[in-house]
């Protein structure tokens, strides 16, 4: 039975891991902002869901959140760094800096200072695994992706190099890279508006948060010498549209 930490753990991809790793015995300590939501998701799964109400981009609280949890669970065997968020579809030449700079703080700097909090003692231990939620957005590119998708892609750069500086330790680090995927806040985040939300999934069969979190649960129960590098899903209806040839009018 496992312990792991689970960012963004209140909604979303990060409620329906909590539940499925409960539900399999393992003890989950849960970061989110909402405590109203936390504590619901507390109510729900008892005692192995531990709530953590912390603001994952206000540094001095999330070291204070992180020392509370390194002294109550001296081992944390999993790190899932979830959350995450998109801001708007606007091109780069409009878009807010300041909605640009929310989504690098979170999707980038809270990961990274998380992982770095965290990883050492899996070091020491010998033993750990790290899981990043990325994108398709962070594969492939598409207008009004400009930050969003940059930070996922560097969410599995960041991925890739952490397994090459842990050769020859136990400790595992994985990506999982969504496309579409329905039953979260995602869309309205990210659009602002739960009608537009609505028609992003209008007709579709999207991926469902508890397709990724088994998928997260495959990659946690997987055997000890195996490490799943990168893993992307998309549902079925979702594909490539190719690259756009812009042609001036002659
Ligand atoms: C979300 C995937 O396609 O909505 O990370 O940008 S997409």
């Amino acid at each position: 039975m496992k312990t792991i930490v689970i960012t963004g753990a209140s909604s979303g991809f990060g409620a329906a891991l909590a539940r499925q790793l409960v539900e399999q015995g393992d003890t989950v300590l849960g970061l989110a902002r909402r405590q109203d939501k936390l504590a619901e998701l507390a109510q729900e799964l008892g005692a192995r869901f531990v709530p953590y109400a912390v603001d994952l981009t206000d540094k001095a609280a999330l070291e204070t959140t992180l020392t509370t949890i390194k002294q109550a669970h001296p081992q944390i065997d999993v790190l899932v760094n979830n959350a995450g968020l998109a801001l708007g579809v606007a091109p780069a030449q409009q878009a807010s800096l300041e909605q640009w700079e929310t989504m690098i703080n979170t999707n980038v700097t809270a990961l990274v200072r998380i992982t770095h909090a965290l990883l050492p003692d899996m070091v020491a231990r010998n033993q750990g695994q790290v899981i990043n939620i990325g994108s398709t957005a962070g594969e492939y590119p598409y207008p009004g992706g400009n930050v969003y998708g940059g930070t996922k892609a560097f969410v599995h750069q960041f991925g890739l190099n952490l397994r090459a500086d842990l050769t020859g330790t136990a400790v595992r680090v994985s990506t999982v890279a969504p496309g579409l995927c329905g039953g979260t806040d995602f869309s309205k985040v990210r659009l602002g508006d739960a009608d537009k939300a609505a028609a992003v999934y209008a007709n579709v069969q999207a991926l469902s948060p508890e397709d990724v979190a088994g998928t997260i649960c495959w990659i946690i129960n997987a055997p000890a010498h195996m490490n799943v590098n990168y893993v992307e899903l998309m549902p079925v209806a979702q594909s490539f549209a190719g690259l756009s040839v812009h042609r001036n009018a002659v």
